[in-house]
C-alpha cells in the first residue's frame, strides 16, 4: 500500500478544462497522489468539441516522460489522448524504458465530437503499446473498434474483452456509460468477469473517461486489486457527473474535486453551527429571545438544494430555566423549518447560508433599525401557503433588490410572531443575535 503515490498521465490538454491532463491532475489530486504530466498535444477545445489540435514531436513527449522518471519515484502511469503512430511507438519504448505499470484509457474521439488518435494509430496501440499495459479502459465504441466486433450488448463486451486481453493485457473494464450504467471488468489470468454496477445521474459529463482511468490508475498505484480499483474509479465518475458545473453551451464537464469540496464545506459548516449554537447557548440574553416554539439556528453548504444540505440542531434550541438549552445535536437536515428559510434565501443571494428565528417583540424590532439592519415585514394573511418562506423572501426582495438581514411577521390566529436572522454564515447570525439581544436588554432596563 502506497499512500501518496507519484503518478504520470501521458495525454492531451483540453482547452476548456474538462477533459484531458486537466481531469486526470484534479484527479489525481482528489485521490492524495503527486500528479505529474507528459503533454502530447495541445487541443483548442470548448464544451462544444475540437476546434484545433497542435500534436507534440515524439522527442517533446520522451523528453518530458524522461524529466519526470529521472528524477521522481513514478512506477504507475496512464495514456489519454496519442494523437497519431508517431507519439504511440514512442511512449512504448518510454514505457519498456522505465518500467511503468500502465493504464491505457484508448481515446479516439472527443466527447462533442473531434478526432483524438489518427485511424493510423490503431495498429501501434494494439501491437505495441496495448501488450505493455496492466489495464485498458475502452467504452463500447472503443472496444468494438479494438476487437474489431460491434459491442451493443453486455455479451458483446465479453467478446471484445478477451480478444483485447488476448493482445497481452491483464486486465480489460468495458465501461458501461454508453450501454447501461454498469462496467465489465474482464481479469485474463483467472479468466474471470465482474460486472461493476452503477447508476445513471444526472450532470455533465466531458471528461468521464478520462476522469475514470485516472482515478482506476491512482487506486491501482495504491496497491488496490483491480475490482476494489475499479469500483472506487466507478464510484469517483459518478460523483465527478453529480457535482458538474453547466460550463459553456455544449456538454458539460465533470468536476473531480467537487466531491471533496463539498465534503471539506459539510465539516467547515458543522464546526461554525456548533461554534454558533455553543455561543448563543452561552448567552442568558439570547435565552430571552427564545420563542415558544423554540429557536433553531441553521447553516447550509456551498451550492445547497436540499434539507440534508442544511445543519442544523435537532430538536430546536428551547428556553429552559431561563437558560438557552439545545435539545439535540447540530447534523445535517435535522430541521426543515430553518433549512426551508436558507433554502429559499440562497435561490435568490448564494452567500446567504444561515438563519436564526427568535421571538418577535417591538424592542427587537427597534434594535434591528437602532443596528442599521435591512428589516422587511409580512403578513401573515397575505402568505399563500403556511409558512412559506418562498412568498416572503421574493416580497423582500422587491422592495430591497437584496435578501434583507431581518424578515419579521407579527403572527396570526394561532401563528407566533417571528422574526428571522439571516446572513452568511451561522456565526455572523448568531453574532447579531447577540448585538440585538444587548440592545433590547439595554433599552429594558436602561
Ligand atoms: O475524453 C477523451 C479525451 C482525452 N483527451 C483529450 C480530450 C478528450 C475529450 O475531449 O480532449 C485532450
Amino acid at each position: 500500500m502506497i499512500e501518496k503515490p507519484i503518478i504520470m498521465t501521458i495525454a492531451g490538454s483540453d482547452s476548456g478544462g474538462g477533459a484531458g491532463i486537466g481531469a486526470d491532475l484534479k484527479t489525481f489530486a482528489a485521490f492524495g497522489a503527486h500528479g505529474t504530466c507528459a503533454i502530447t498535444s495541445v487541443t483548442a477545445q470548448n464544451s462544444t468539441g475540437v476546434k484545433a489540435s497542435f500534436n507534440m514531436s515524439p522527442a517533446a513527449v520522451a523528453s518530458q516522460i524522461e524529466a519526470i522518471c529521472t528524477d521522481m519515484d513514478v512506477r504507475w502511469a496512464k495514456t489519454g489522448m496519442l494523437a497519431g503512430p508517431e507519439i504511440v511507438r514512442e511512449v512504448a519504448k518510454q514505457v519498456r524504458k522505465y518500467e511503468l505499470s500502465l493504464v491505457i484509457d484508448p481515446v479516439m474521439a472527443a466527447e462533442a465530437g473531434g478526432e483524438l488518435l489518427r485511424k493510423e494509430g490503431l495498429q501501434g496501440l494494439r501491437e505495441e503499446l496495448l501488450p505493455l499495459c496492466k489495464v485498458t479502459t475502452p467504452n463500447a465504441a472503443e472496444a468494438g473498434i479494438l476487437a474489431g466486433l460491434p459491442v451493443k450488448t453486455r455479451e458483446d463486451a465479453k467478446k471484445a474483452a478477451r480478444k483485447i486481453a488476448d493482445l497481452g493485457v491483464e486486465a480489460v473494464i468495458v465501461t458501461g456509460g454508453h450501454l447501461d450504467a454498469s462496467d465489465l471488468l474482464y481479469e485474463a489470468a483467472p479468466d474471470r468477469f465482474t460486472v461493476i454496477s452503477g447508476e445513471f445521474v444526472e450532470g455533465g459529463t466531458h471528461g468521464t473517461g478520462c476522469t475514470y482511468s485516472s482515478a482506476l490508475t491512482a487506486c491501482l498505484a495504491r496497491g488496490l486489486s483491480f475490482k476494489e480499483a475499479a469500483g472506487e474509479a466507478k464510484r469517483f465518475v459518478v460523483e465527478a457527473i453529480r457535482h458538474s458545473m453547466p460550463v459553456g453551451r455544449g456538454v458539460s464537464p465533470v468536476n473531480p474535486l467537487g466531491a471533496a469540496l463539498e465534503r471539506e464545506s459539510r465539516y467547515k459548516v458543522l464546526k461554525d453551527t456548533r461554534k454558533a449554537l455553543d455561543f448563543l447557548e452561552a448567552s442568558p440574553m439570547f435565552a430571552e429571545l427564545i420563542p415558544e416554539g423554540g429557536s433553531n439556528i441553521g447553516m447550509a453548504i456551498s451550492g445547497a438544494g436540499a434539507y440534508e444540505d442544511v445543519a442544523a440542531v435537532e430538536g430546536r434550541i428551547v428556553r429552559y430555566r431561563g437558560r438557552a438549552r439545545s435539545v439535540g445535536c447540530v447534523e445535517f437536515g435535522a430541521s426543515r423549518y430553518v433549512a426551508g428559510i436558507i433554502l429559499t434565501a440562497l435561490r435568490y443571494d448564494p452567500c446567504i447560508r444561515a438563519a436564526v428565528n427568535i421571538k418577535f417583540s417591538e424592542e427587537v424590532i427597534s434594535a434591528c433599525t437602532g443596528l442599521d439592519l435591512s428589516v422587511f415585514s409580512f403578513d401573515r394573511a397575505d402568505e399563500p401557503e403556511a409558512g412559506s418562506m418562498d412568498w416572503g423572501i421574493p416580497e423582500a426582495i422587491k422592495v430591497y433588490g437584496r435578501v434583507p438581514d431581518i424578515i419579521y411577521d407579527r403572527g396570526g390566529l394561532g401563528k407566533e410572531p417571528l422574526v428571522r436572522v439571516l446572513g452568511p454564515s451561522a456565526m455572523e447570525v448568531a453574532k447579531t443575535v447577540l448585538r440585538l439581544a444587548e440592545r433590547v436588554e439595554a433599552t429594558s432596563f436602561p
